[in-house]
């Protein structure tokens, strides 16, 4: 048997055990350049990984990175590994403003970012080395590693050592750094490989960004435990997707991939045939899109349920009744209970607080002690700030959210953060951001907005206030005026009432 060359370090050799003297096995095809090979993949991310230590990087250390999405930026991952440092990827979505705040936050040795933001981004570098790396795998990051012999040898790291942080937004509006370990991701990737039956014969279409964990830990993560092959594309696009369906056999999205899917009449039960599996999670998938597809395509999407804390909790089964509505029973080694406010264990069929346990569950939120241990129940309870029922059968159906939390296109946006930002716009008296039903983005961000007495105020200038400061799909797609808000006796807004109001803004 081939040696692992990463031995000791719990990811990188995990990740690398299904190729290891399989070197000239597909790893990746990407449009307009050579497929990648597994050899060439690991080769790249050895030099990436020479290239950090290069720069000063060492063990414990953080990797920032916003850039387009690219093989390079794969193997940048691979490499930040290997280096035995922290990832973090970065939304590209987010403006300097929201990158200035991260790297404050977590001071990372290095930022890697697209070279035609540099400008913006310098006087954000919080003492970070800037490098580059460009959609098309060129910048000063790869240019380093070009020059570095392959061959890097691996940071000891055991399970229980930091291997991503990845941020998510909070109820307060202040982000936080979610921190996951080798073990984390190693459990959770090799759980969901036999979950769906991932093997090296598979090539998953994957067209999901890299900086999240739906196409970071899920997509990319499963098929490198596989041994399998990415059919890797810069972004979501139905008629890409649909065209390279005759070389797949699997597919990974949100649920706006599998609407706008629907609304291509090129799909059909024959373009389908040659796929064995189409999952979907991120955000609820209506049953009706779940029935349509069937219909169509003779495929039952696989519904499952994750957090970025947690990777994924639970999954409808491959074999067996995949359960339009919900999100399966919890996977192997994993457990999950709903519970009332007090914490005691609802009976099957209740609805309650979902909260979770198991090897995937991370480690804690950066540098923030008291806010983990908020989250946290005795015994280990991670509580998702999900509302869920568990069936007599142990499916699980998440009903509604605790947490006020916008799921935008599988983005999630907290609304606090937006509410904050609009009401120090001149002449805002107070806001409330809500989800709508979208029919593209399941859910549209939307403002209300109390102007204060006598202020001229429109829908233009407050999207234009915002522009510069939030990410594009922060932004609201729609701002109303009120007098007043909603209020409980409580005095809290009730946001149920502003969404019942508006309901059918965006109805298709
Ligand atoms: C893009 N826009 C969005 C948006 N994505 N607005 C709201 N919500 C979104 N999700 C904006 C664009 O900036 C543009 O604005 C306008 O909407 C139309 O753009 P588009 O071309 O239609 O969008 P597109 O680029 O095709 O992107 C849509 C998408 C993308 C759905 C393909 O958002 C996407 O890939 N989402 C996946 C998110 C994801 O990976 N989530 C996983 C998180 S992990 P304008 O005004 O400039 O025209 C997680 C854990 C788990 O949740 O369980 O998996
Ligand atoms: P994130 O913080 O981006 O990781 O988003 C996690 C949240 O997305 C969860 O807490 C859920 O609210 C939601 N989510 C993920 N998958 C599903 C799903 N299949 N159905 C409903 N909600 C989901």
């Amino acid at each position: 048997m081939t040696e692992n060359p990463y031995a000791g370090n719990t990811l990188a050799a995990g990740l690398r055990a299904a190729s290891l003297g399989r070197e000239d096995a597909l790893f990746a095809e990407a449009e307009g350049r050579p497929d990648m090979t597994y050899g060439a993949l690991w080769q790249g991310a050895e030099r990436m990984a020479a290239a950090l230590r290069a720069h000063g990087v060492v063990p414990g250390d953080r990797v920032a990175m916003q850039a387009e999405k690219s093989l390079e930026a794969v193997q940048l991952y691979l490499g930040v590994l290997i280096a035995g440092a922290a990832f973090l990827p970065l939304n590209t979505a987010y403006t300097p403003e929201e990158i200035g705040f991260f790297l404050s936050d977590a001071e990372p040795r290095v930022f890697v970012h697209d070279p035609a933001a540099a400008d913006a981004l310098a006087p954000k570098a919080a003492g970070a080395t800037l490098l580059t790396l460009a959609a098309d795998g060129t910048g000063t990051l790869a240019e380093a590693a070009a020059a570095e012999a392959p061959g890097a040898e691996a940071s000891p790291r055991g399970p229980d050592d930091l291997a991503c942080i990845l941020y998510t937004s909070g109820t307060t509006g202040r982000s936080k750094g979610a921190m996951l370990t080798h073990g984390n991701l190693l459990s959770n990737a090799l759980v969901l490989k036999d979950a769906w039956r991932f093997t090296a014969e598979d090539r998953l279409i994957h067209a999901l960004p890299i900086f999240h964990a739906h196409g970071l830990y899920v997509a990319l993560n499963v098929t490198l435990v596989a041994g399998g092959a990415l059919i890797f594309m810069p972004k979501f696009d139905a008629k890409a997707v649909l065209a390279a369906m005759p070389r797949a056999t699997a597919m990974m999205g949100v649920p706006t991939f599998y609407t706008r899917l629907l609304a291509e009449p090129g799909l059909t039960r024959e373009a389908a045939a040659p796929m064995r599996l189409f999952v979907s999670g991120s955000a609820p998938l209506l049953a009706e899109t779940h029935a349509e597809w069937t219909a169509r395509t003779g495929h039952a999407i696989l519904e499952r349920y994750g957090m970025t804390e947690t990777s994924m909790n639970t999954s409808n089964p491959y074999e067996g009744e995949r359960r339009p509505g919900a999100v399966g029973p919890a996977l192997p080694g994993i457990e999950v209970r709903v519970t009332d406010a007090e914490g005691r264990v609802l009976p099957a069929g209740e609805v309650g607080g979902l909260e979770v346990r198991g090897p995937n569950v991370f480690k804690g939120y950066w540098r923030m002690p008291e806010k983990t241990a908020e989250e946290f129940r005795d015994g280990g309870w991670f509580v998702t700030g999900d509302l869920a029922t568990i069936s007599e059968d142990g499916y699980v159906t998440i009903v509604g959210r605790a947490k006020d939390l916008v799921i935008s296109g599988g983005y999630n946006v907290y609304p606090k953060e937006v509410e904050s930002l609009i009401d120090e716009i001149d002449g805002v008296l107070e806001s409330a951001l809500i989800g709508l039903p979208h029919p593209d983005f399941g859910e549209a961000v939307t403002a209300v907005v109390v102007p204060r007495p006598g202020a001229a105020l429109d829908e233009a200038t407050v999207l234009r206030a915002l522009e510069d400061r939030l990410a594009r799909y922060k932004q609201p797609k729609r701002v109303f005026f009120v007098d007043a808000l909603p209020r409980n006796t409580m005095g809290k807004v009730q946001k149920n009432v502003l969404r019942e109001t508006y309901a059918g803004t965006y109805a298709a």
